[in-house]
């Protein structure tokens, strides 16, 4: 039996959970809150981390590789390596381009803090690039990748509504506006494991909001 560590209000543990959804895997969740982890299976404290029947792995790209290693059916890549390295492609572009860029942004769009003038400026530029550059590979025709839900669709759905949310409260405007994001999110909205998602996230973001500050 496989364990999934971390919270619902969390983008990567939902990209691993939908992951697990769509392959109709059987799962368990384990409740850890960020400073509550264990550091023997994520040693940066990260979430989420998995516990397998071999041992704990941490880091989602990797956790949803392994996922799709040892389970392939239902599969969430191609069979075809060039096709399933696009998809990789794909993956990286919402990660490493999208959101770990756009995360500068959320102390402020989420958290109530601040971002400095500087860092508002730098992040809006990079992004510009890299949504521009993300739209000339995503395909949204109907899937993010082409014509079959894959492991891009689950980081699609869990990091695009981040990007489009914090670039609107930071800059006034959604830098995803030109690509066909909103219709893309509302189709798979209509996916029962996505709604699953979705309203399990709402009832962790509110309980990440109760609890006492740390201190
Ligand atoms: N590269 C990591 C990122 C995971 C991550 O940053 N998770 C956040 C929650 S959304 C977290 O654990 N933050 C706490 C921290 O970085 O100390 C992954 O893909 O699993």
């Amino acid at each position: 039996m496989l364990t999934l560590c971390g919270f619902s209000a969390s983008n990567y543990y939902n990209k691993v959970k939908l992951a697990l959804l769509e392959k109709g895997l059987p799962f368990t969740e384990e409740l850890a809150w960020v400073g509550e982890t264990d550091r023997s299976a994520t040693p940066l404290g990260k979430v989420p981390y998995l516990r397998t029947p071999a041992g704990t792995l941490c880091e989602s790209a990797v956790i949803a590789d392994y996922i799709e290693t040892a389970h392939p059916q239902p599969s969430l890549l191609p069979a075809d390596a060039f096709a399933a390295a696009k998809v990789r492609e794909l993956i990286t572009f919402l990660e490493l381009h999208l959101e770990l860029v756009a995360r500068n942004l959320y102390p402020q769009a989420f958290f109530g803090g601040s971002v400095s003038e500087s860092v508002r400026e730098k992040v809006g530029a990079q992004l510009e690039k890299n949504v521009a550059a993300f739209g000339q590979l995503a395909q949204f025709s109907p899937y993010v990748a082409g014509d079959h839900f894959t492991l891009a669709d689950c980081a699609a759905i869990v990091h695009l509504p981040l990007v489009s949310a914090a670039t609107k409260t930071i800059y006034g405007r959604d830098y995803l506006a030109d690509l066909p994001v909103r219709d893309y999110l509302a189709r798979m909205a209509e996916r029962p494991h996505v709604q699953r998602l979705n309203a399990d996230r709402k009832a962790s973001t509110a309980a990440l909001l109760a609890r006492p500050p740390k201190g």
